[in-house]
């Protein structure tokens, strides 16, 4: 019976062998079959056109190891874009290109850009995203086991509404607005006399077609993309009062789970389509090429360019949330954007 006993052991002993090298195989890289990249807008749009460009990127740089599909709308998260850092974090959602403005409810230090009025022009959105205040983010979103690669951009958000030409704060006095984010938003558009309500960009569409809001704020290529003159918005203002830009991330344990050489590749690829991304989504919109406003204007649509004076009355009736909302998002680190933007 010792032998016997003996031999029992000994097969068992084997058995934990197996299985102990099954688990040391699994240690090594176990790639998934496919990984799930959000976005907001799809491929009508220079956003959803950079996640198909990354994805594409990523397998070619990866000979195929890596393949990703994509989810827009944001899908992932039932279309409430504020909740898509969360599912990063959680890991329903593996990789995304996020606009600051979407994930701000959870990091505060990502309201910097939606401070009105920061940001006179494209310059002083790259000197952000591109120096020490992006190194500075980047590092927020670290701690929060999101690894960020690169920056992207959805652009320079302009006012649009269905009731008549905006060019003072008093234009907008009892106007429903659609917004987006963070309270900042409502804070703002309430400063200005408007009516702001939230709403995921999923909801915004109907919204504006039945008229249950008069107007919204987005990039051009947004309000082209999404034909928001076809649904009654035929007044635009250029006010520039805050830009977003994107955001490449990916889930911190599937990060690790990659080799450091296709990590690196994973980069590289958000690197390239990141840039090619800032490119697209300023095509016919910034500099003099202005495409873009030639197309909304041949719909019809009633184009306001602010005088300095006119920009003037929006800054200032804005101040007391910059204010408030720059101790929120920590004043050292608004003090570095504003200095910055002050040297470009
Ligand atoms: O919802 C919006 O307004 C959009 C599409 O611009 C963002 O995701 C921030």
């Amino acid at each position: 019976p010792a032998r016997r006993r003996l031999a029992v052991l000994s097969l068992a002993a084997g058995a934990l062998c197996v299985l102990g090298s099954g688990l040391a195989q699994a240690q090594t890289p176990a790639y998934r079959a496919e990984y799930r990249l959000s976005t907001t807008l799809g491929t009508a749009f220079p956003w959803g056109q950079a996640g198909e460009r990354w994805i594409e990127l990523v397998k070619e740089k990866t000979q195929g190891r890596i393949n990703i599909k994509l989810y827009s709308g944001n899908s992932l998260v039932g279309g409430d874009q504020t909740r898509e850092f969360t599912a990063i974090r959680q890991g329903v959602i593996d990789m995304s290109i996020g606009s600051t403005i979407n994930w701000s409810p959870q990091i505060k230090e990502l309201n910097l850009f939606s401070l009105p009025f920061l940001m006179p022009d494209y310059k002083a959105m790259d000197v952000l995203t591109q120096g020490e205040v992006g190194k500075e983010l980047f590092a927020v979103l670290e701690k929060r086991d999101v690894i960020p690669l690169a920056w992207g951009e959805n652009g320079f958000r302009e006012l649009s509404n269905s009731k008549r030409p905006v060019a003072t704060p008093a234009d907008l006095k009892g106007m429903k607005f659609r917004v987006v984010g963070s309270p900042l938003y409502n804070e703002t558009f309430t400063a200005l006399g408007a009516n702001p309500t939230q709403m995921s960009w999923a909801d915004a569409q109907p919204a504006l077609a039945s008229g249950a809001v008069d107007g919204q704020e987005n990039p051009l290529s947004v309000f082209v993309g999404a034909k928001l003159p076809t649904v009654g918005q035929k007044h635009l203002t250029l006010w520039h009062y805050v830009a977003d830009p994107l955001i490449f991330v990916v889930n911190k344990n599937v990060w690790n789970s990659w080799t450091p050489a296709d990590r690196e590749a994973v980069k590289q690829a958000a690197l390239q389509a990141g840039r090619e991304n800032v490119e697209k989504a300023r095509k016919g919109i910034a500099g003099t090429d202005n495409a873009v406003l030639k197309q909304i204007e041949a719909a019809g649509v009633t184009v306001t360019r602010l005088t300095p004076e006119q920009r003037a009355a929006f800054v200032q009736a804005t101040r007391p949330v910059y204010d408030k909302w720059s101790r929120q998002i920590g004043a050292d680190l608004v003090k570095k954007a504003e200095a910055a933007i002050a040297r470009r």
